[in-house]
């Protein structure tokens, strides 16, 4: 099924849900349209933190007694929760991090610094945030593995005939965004899983714009790891997840030391936890972790096809209206054909200035390189503009934005 077909949302019943959406900036109404940075919380994942510390807040996995057990139990039933959301097989491949950069630097340590040399390569998009590329940048370093890029087109689509070539049995990982924080391309993942299966490399999804925004399901992708943040996907700050197949997490090495990792200590030697807490070392977030449990089932409640409708309707409408003025360029694909987010830049006024009048207006947006400098150079642009939308938002608060850009076009014209 496509996603034409799906029910629309009721979005007016969804913002009552959301606390924040009631406030005012500057005595306009709250027009939030920075998801892809952070997602508002509904009124149940706040509930379901400020219940675990009001009633059974004790540290998992150590305690006899009563608490501890409620918690350990919610903690690891959450795993269960994520797990299912992606499709995953059991909390044994759903690893708990504090967000997806961490969830990346795992494996670039777990398994890059120990798996990596000199002749092997690390295959990278152009399109890669931060958090992936300069990791697997100072992996390369540190290893003298080859890290190389896959182009976009001019359209803002990734070259897949080029990530054809690039892809070798030389490649040992191929990290690609899902959904690219900036252009807003949905790329062929399923389709670079099976490229870099074919030369026997692995594929890491980076996740993060993709499972709070559409159904995802890794089984079916086939990839080897994926990354999110909770707190794109409506749970709290410092919750994020490294999917990983059980056979791959099992050959790695632990990333952290300490507490909870362990079966067996002597002074001499240690002995491992099992899957996954083998990688999560510490007192790990309890109530975050337990609360994107809550984001899953209320996400899954309303339908991550629906979701996914909304946002492209959004993203197709504020494209269309944008694109509408001459002196503003927007980047990535064509309206009909990209995730939920717009970037643009208004010709000749830095994304900063844009961003500020538009605050003015009680609107919500981000300025700047929005951690993909490398594509931004590509770009030839410095900075940009982005306006990036989720399940709450309206065609209203659309025209809303578009309204404050025009102010500014016109303010610096
Ligand atoms: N990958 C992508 C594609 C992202 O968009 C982000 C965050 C990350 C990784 C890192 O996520 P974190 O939770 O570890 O920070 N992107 C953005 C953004 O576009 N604006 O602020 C954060």
């Amino acid at each position: 099924m496509g996603t034409k077909e799906v029910e629309p949302l009721d979005v007016t019943t969804i913002r009552e849900d959301f606390p924040v959406l009631e406030r005012e900036v500057g005595g306009e109404p709250l027009v939030y349209l920075d998801n892809a940075a952070t997602s508002q919380t509904p009124e149940r994942v706040i509930e379901a933190i400020s219940h675990y510390y009001r009633h059974y807040n004790a540290n998992v996995h150590r305690g006899i007694h009563q608490l501890s057990q409620e918690a350990s139990i919610a903690y690891e039933e959450a795993h269960d929760r994520v797990a299912e959301f992606v499709g995953a097989d059991g909390r044994e491949e759903i690893v708990f991090t504090k967000n997806t950069t961490e969830a990346m630097n795992l494996v670039a340590y777990a398994w890059g610094l120990n798996e990596l040399g000199p002749g092997d390569e690390v295959v990278l998009t152009e399109m890669e945030h931060h958090s992936s590329l300069v990791t697997w940048q100072q992996v390369g370093k540190r290893t003298g593995a080859d890290v190389k890029y896959v182009p976009i087109t001019e359209e803002g689509y990734l070259d897949v005939e080029a990530a054809r070539d690039l892809i070798t049995d030389d490649t040992e990982m191929v990290s690609a965004v899902h959904s690219s924080n900036t252009l807003g391309t949905v790329n062929p993942i399923g389709e670079l899983a099976d490229i870099a299966h074919d030369h026997g490399a692995y594929l890491f999804a980076d996740a993060a714009q993709s499972v709070p925004n559409r159904p995802v399901d890794v089984k079916e992708l086939d990839v080897d790891f994926a990354a999110f943040s909770g707190h794109k996907m409506c749970g709290p700050t410092g919750s994020g997840v490294l999917y990983g197949k059980e056979h791959v997490l099992e050959g790695m090495e632990p990333y952290l030391y300490g507490g909870d990792m362990i079966v067996k200590v002597t002074f001499e030697e240690s002995e491992w936890n099992e899957l996954p807490w083998k990688f999560e070392a510490g007192t790990p977030s309890i109530a975050q972790g337990i609360a994107l449990a809550e984001a899953c089932d209320y996400l899954d409640e309303i339908g991550m096809k629906r979701i996914q409708r909304h946002e492209e309707m959004l993203a197709e409408y504020a494209y269309d209206r944008l694109t509408e003025f001459d002196d503003i360029e927007v980047y990535g694909p064509p309206g009909d054909d990209r995730g939920g987010l717009v970037a643009f830049n208004l010709e000749d006024v830095h994304a900063h200035d844009v961003a500020s009048i538009v605050n003015d207006y009680g609107v919500a947006i981000r300025a700047g390189d929005h951690c993909t400098q490398p594509l931004h150079d590509v770009l030839g642009v410095g900075a940009s503009v982005r306006a990036s939308f989720y399940l709450y938002n309206t065609r209203e608060e659309v025209d809303k934005l578009v309204e404050a850009v025009d102010a500014a076009r016109q303010l610096f014209a």
